[in-house]
This record gives C-alpha cells, structure tokens and sequence, in this order.
C-alpha cells in the first residue's frame, strides 16, 4: 500500500505528528494441543509460544507437548523459523488409544501464521523525480509436504494436515498461495512445489509493505476405542525481488536484498543436492507446458519455455555457488 500521510491530522494536531515509521518485523508463534479425558485437573494439555514482533536475526520456533494415560497418548510438536526473504516451519501430531480406555484424546497445531516477515520497500531512480512509475517484480518459490495417516476409515476432515505459504504486497494485486493440503487447497492457490511471480508498478519515493508468512496447521484427532493417527505438514519459502525498470533500485527497512536464486528450487536458501533432483526431474520432462511440470517451470532459469542445456549451465554456476546470497 503507498504510504499516505493523513493531512487532516495536520490540522488538529498542535504538536507534530510524526510520519509513519519504516516497520519491519519478524515473528513466529503458535499453538499446540495434546490432551485427553481423564487427564488430572492442572495437567498442560496445550501451549502457545509467540516470539512477538523481533526487528532483526533469525527468529527461531519451538513448541510442542505430550500426554498419556491408561494406554492413551496424545502428542504435537512444531518448529520452524523466520527470517526477511526466508520462511520455515514444520509440525507433527499423533494420536493412539486402547481399545480398553475410556478415554479419548485429540491433537493439533494451529494458529496462523507461524511464520512470517514484514518489510517495507523504498523505490528510486537515479535521475528521476519522486513520483516516477517503475515496474518491480516479486516471486515466492514454496515447497512441502503433508502426510496423513490414520487406522481407521473416517471423513479427510477427521485428520487433516495443511500447509500454505503467502506473499502480499500493496505493490501488486492478487496475493500469492501456494500450498498443500491432505482435504483440499485454499481457492486460488497453486500446490507446491511451485514459483509464482506477480509484477507490479511502483512510484519512486514511495514506500510500500511486503508481507509473507508460512500456516501449517493440523486437524484435531478426537480418537477413541483403539485407534490411533497422524499428521504432518511441513513448508519452506524464500521471496525475491527485482526490478525491471532500467536504473531503478530500491531500499528495504531490514536492508535485505531479496536477492533472485532460481536455481534453489525447494525454497531453503541454497542450491544443493536436493534442488538438483529437481532440476534433473523438470530437464527430463523438457517442456514448461507439460502438466507434469510444477507450476510456473521454476527450473525454467533462463525463462525460454523450455528445461534444457542452457538451464543445466546456469544451474551449474549456481550449484557451484551453494548459498543464495
Ligand atoms: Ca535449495
Ligand atoms: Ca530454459
């Protein structure tokens, strides 16, 4: 969103009001629950953890619990990290009960979204008056997974698992989703892996928020009689951001790049093994419009429509490189 001063705040305020502050922040939190009947009164059966708004650093996420009594159990971890440009988490639930016990029980994590950044972008031109349109392009890359599993025959809501990674900005319109999820995606989103870029016009000496974050979240188990599941979700995504216009530039309040690193096709900040079974993967299959090709042919470096040589080359310096930086 361009910033907007409000001018009839001039007006009624006497002392000056200040104009809004570059932000920037960093957060990770969530909730997870492990509980029974039964349970003895006092007993932890859910924590939340929440980093608040950090400025700066890598902002780790842990959180987890377990219960069990008379041959029930009940358990839910989640972890994960946030930092500008690159976002994590992963989150775990199980459940199991006798076929003895009385007592049923439930697991899940949720509270969305565990990960997350904000920034705010300045644009200039060198030579160009404030106010200039310049066009910038911004691009989620977003990988995971979601595992379901389950002993008995029930509804895909009884034990659900999904994650979904997001990129929003006032600079462009459409928010970016890309997720998985073992019921059904989000409308609108595209399954991971995927790459997926929206263009935008931008003024110099505006500035304008970029917001991404990562959700996983995991469906209450309410179990009883000898059964027993699990669920999993985990996710990864990394933001770029390039200008197109000739001599435009921009600023980030947290002073990251948002450097381009095609090559790291799983989202994780490096270009290593993994992304290289990607890359021979999409190679094999050639053709960016063959519906067996992820969604926007991120192994497509040179953007040609086409996974061939000229991509393993580019590919190659990067690999060569590891680190996206
Ligand atoms: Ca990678
Ligand atoms: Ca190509």
């Amino acid at each position: 969103m361009r910033s907007a001063f409000p001018i009839a705040l001039v007006g009624v305020c006497l002392v000056s009001t200040p104009l809004l502050a570059q932000t920037c922040s960093l957060r990770t939190r969530g909730r997870c629950v492990f509980t029974m009947s039964g349970l003895p009164v006092g007993t932890l059966g859910e924590k939340t953890v929440d980093s608040g708004l950090i400025a700066a650093g890598i902002v780790p996420l842990s959180n987890g619990g377990s219960n069990s009594i008379g041959g029930v159990s009940s358990s839910s971890s989640l972890s994960g990290s946030a930092a500008y440009s690159l976002l994590e988490v992963q989150a775990n639930a199980a459940v199991s009960t006798s076929s003895s016990s009385p007592n049923g029980a439930i697991a899940g994590v949720d509270t969305s979204p565990q990960t997350q950044f904000t920034d705010r972008l300045t644009f200039q031109k060198a030579g160009a008056p404030n106010g200039t349109p310049v066009q910038v392009r911004f691009t989620l890359i977003a990988d995971g997974s979601v595992s379901r599993s389950i002993s008995f025959a029930a509804s895909p809501l009884a034990a659900r698992a999904s994650v979904r990674a997001t990129l929003d900005s006032g600079a462009f319109s459409n928010p970016i989703g890309i997720g998985l999820d073992t019921y059904t995606l989000n409308a609108g989103d595209v399954s991971m892996p995927a790459t997926v870029s929206r263009v935008g016009t931008v003024f110099t000496g505006s500035s304008y928020n970029v917001n991404a974050a990562i959700s996983a979240n995991l469906s209450f188990l309410n179990l009883a009689g000898g059964q027993s599941g699990q669920t999993g979700a985990t996710g990864r995504a990394r933001v770029q951001i390039e200008m197109l216009t000739p001599g435009a530039t921009f600023t980030s309040c947290s002073g990251t790049q948002y450097t381009p690193c095609n090559a790291d096709l799983n989202a994780d900040g490096r270009v290593d093994d993994a992304d290289f079974q990607s890359f021979a993967a999409a190679y094999n299959i050639l053709d960016c419009a063959d519906p067996a090709m992820p969604v926007g042919c991120p192994a497509d470096l040179n953007s040609d429509g086409f996974v061939d040589d000229l991509d393993f080359s580019a590919f190659a310096v990067a690999y060569d490189a590891l680190l996206c930086e």
